[in-house]
């Protein structure tokens, strides 16, 4: 930020194509090299919002920040892991890749390997994708195979397939998806100049929560910032696999981006945890629609279900937060991705019918 500052006072107007892409912005921490073709579509450097709303219903001086990651360019913070898989995937020679997805990797997989000339392969489970993710799936141009199971019986077979066949596998277990995801912890402490205090993230496989810290880790070290946050994962009662300690085998709830019984990244967030004196909690589908609504009729901000995990959870647990503290609640994806649960659960007047005359509308507006 000062150094933009300073080039404004030049005369410097800046434009969004001052933003190189994660991989460009934070090529030093991140494991490429000249040999690797950077596939990009700009994404990460999305915003910090103030949440005055939310602050509010919890107060005590508590300061509350959304990381609108819904505004990378397919709408999910996938973005930022599959820039840097597919890349290392063209590095390596690779031509398709393959995910198991709830919705969103699925579409950040087709439009990166596209864009990288590579055929992709996405399973998702059957009747349980968001319309929005589906139809960018498709129109990205993947191979779309619907299996009649769960997300944890889809991510089993990708992984036998990239097993034996010639197609690199871009779930979180392929360790470079984590290495971008970190860079949104150093977007969070570029922005507050400090770690908050409390992170609070939406878990479903558990590979942001794991990236996060990881980002945090890796700065703090650096001395880019003093302090570490205390993790908060939240997961939906229906699919809480990391709060009940053992695998979920029908995970249900209306965030269908979350509803994962069997974590791949099990290990990796008990670590978390207990490294940050942070936790595991879950909260139920009206708690999650209830925060979904207030972020969108208060703050004026549309994220997904899943997404809006992390901020039902801060308010279920607004009194342990400590007086003044800061507190980021991740967005993981944007609120269009579907638009079913936004008609099926809103508080808003919706007129329908009527007649197109002056005298008709002025009387249902109350005048
Ligand atoms: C909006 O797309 O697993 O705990 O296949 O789409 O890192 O798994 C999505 C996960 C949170 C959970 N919020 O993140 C998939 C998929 C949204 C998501 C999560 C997902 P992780």
């Amino acid at each position: 930020m000062p150094l933009l500052r300073a080039l404004q006072r030049l005369g410097h107007r800046p434009t969004m194509q001052d933003w190189p892409g994660l991989i460009e912005a934070y090529r030093a921490w991140l494991p490429v090299t000249a040999a690797t073709p950077v596939i990009t579509l700009r994404e990460g450097a999305t915003p910090l919002i103030p949440a005055p709303v939310i602050a509010e219903h919890i107060g005590r001086g508590v300061k509350v920040f959304l990381k609108y990651d819904g505004l990378n360019p397919t709408g999910s913070f996938k973005d930022r892991g599959m820039t840097m898989a597919i890349s290392k995937a063209r590095e390596a020679g690779s031509e398709a890749v393959i995910c198991a997805s709830t919705g969103n990797t699925s579409a950040a997989a087709a439009a990166y390997a596209r864009r990288g000339g590579m055929r992709a392969f996405v399973l998702i489970p059957d009747g349980y994708v968001a319309q929005g993710k589906l139809a960018q799936a498709l129109l990205y141009g993947a191979e779309v195979l619907a299996v009649q199971g769960n997300f944890d019986r889809a991510l089993a077979i990708v992984r036998d397939v990239a097993d034996r066949y010639p197609v690199t596998l871009v779930n979180s277990v392929n360790p470079y998806r984590l290495q971008g995801q970190k860079t949104a912890a150093f977007e969070v402490v570029d922005a507050l100049g400090e770690a908050p205090d409390w992170l609070c993230i939406p878990v479903g496989n558990a590979g942001n929560i794991s990236a996060y810290w990881m980002g945090f880790q890796e700065y703090q070290a650096a001395g880019h910032c003093r302090q570490l946050p205390r993790m908060m994962g939240f997961q939906a009662a229906g699919s809480a696999p990391m709060v009940l300690g053992h695998t979920v085998e029908h995970p249900d709830t209306i965030a269908t981006a979350i509803r994962i019984g069997n974590p791949v990244n099990r290990e990796k967030a008990l670590k978390v945890e207990a490294e940050s004196k942070g936790g595991f909690m879950a909260v139920t589908d009206a708690e999650i629609i209830e925060a979904y609504k207030l972020l969108g009729s208060g703050e004026g901000v549309f994220c997904e279900p899943a997404s809006a995990a992390s901020v039902a959870g801060l308010l279920k647990r607004h009194q342990e937060v400590p007086a003044g503290a800061t507190v980021v609640c991740v967005l993981t994806g944007n609120g269009l991705k579907d638009p079913t649960t936004a008609i099926e659960n809103n508080d808003s007047k919706f007129h329908t019918g009527l007649a197109p005359e002056t005298d008709v509308v002025a009387r249902v507006m109350g005048f």
